[in-house]
């Protein structure tokens, strides 16, 4: 039987873009369906009670939530195609964590960059820096996190190179000038089509910011 693999997502996210292009990566075909965030749709909230978020990733009828645990059923169940994760269960391990610090520190301080100003913007923008710092020192003189090719590190994190002119409008500061190389390696996961046919554009994601903060007053 063919698999049959539904993504619920929404084009901004980029917790979706995460498996959009895992997805690409190991050639899955998928239906995407785009859901409207302030008007789910039962599918989504069947399939993910708890959170109600997107991304969802149903494979056979059967629902994945969470973008990162996703990811990971992805590169298990298609483990033959392009393999995210390495084979080391110590490597394992540090690509689990610093997806995890792409969680916990780049998306959560690229949202009070983006979402506050004054005291509270500066020091988030500090650590922001900071974190990708730590970053670029995981990543080293690798082209990838993952060594040679793309791995589970680069998925977690390249969605938010989408977000980044927003983080930069917002918090008046260039990432580029800041961290070259960090910079360096987006643009070189950008190349892949895997990658740029996921991604969504920078400008209408600040479109889209900008629509939310005047909703927000
Ligand atoms: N930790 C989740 C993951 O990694 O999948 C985050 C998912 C998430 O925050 N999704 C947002 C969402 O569905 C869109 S980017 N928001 C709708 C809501 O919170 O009602």
């Amino acid at each position: 039987m063919a698999d049959e693999v539904l993504l619920l997502d929404f084009w901004s996210s980029p917790y979706g873009m995460r498996l959009r292009v895992a997805l690409a990566e190991k050639g899955i075909q998928y239906e995407y369906r785009e859901e409207d965030l302030s008007n789910k749709s039962a599918l989504l909230l069947q399939s993910n009670p708890v959170h109600k978020k997107i991304p969802v990733l149903i494979h056979n009828g059967k629902p994945v939530s969470e973008s990162l645990v996703a990811l990971q059923y992805i590169d298990e169940v298609w483990k033959d195609k392009t393999p995210l994760l390495p084979s080391d269960p110590y490597l394992r391990a540090q690509a689990r964590f610093w997806a995890d610090f792409v969680d916990k520190k780049v998306s959560e301080l690229g949202r009070v960059v983006r979402t506050t100003k004054g005291e509270e913007q500066e020091a988030a923008k500090k650590e922001f820096l900071e974190s990708i710092g730590l970053l670029e020192g995981e990543l080293g003189d690798k082209p990838y996190f993952g060594g040679e090719t793309l791995g589970f590190v680069d998925v977690a994190l390249i969605p938010f190179y989408s977000w980044f002119y927003v983080y930069e409008k917002c918090g008046n500061f260039s990432i580029e000038a800041e961290q070259p190389k960090f910079y360096a390696w987006a643009k070189r996961c950008m190349q892949k089509e895997s990658v740029s046919k996921s991604l969504a554009d920078q400008k209408a994601i600040y479109d889209l910011h900008l629509q939310r903060m005047k909703a927000r007053g």
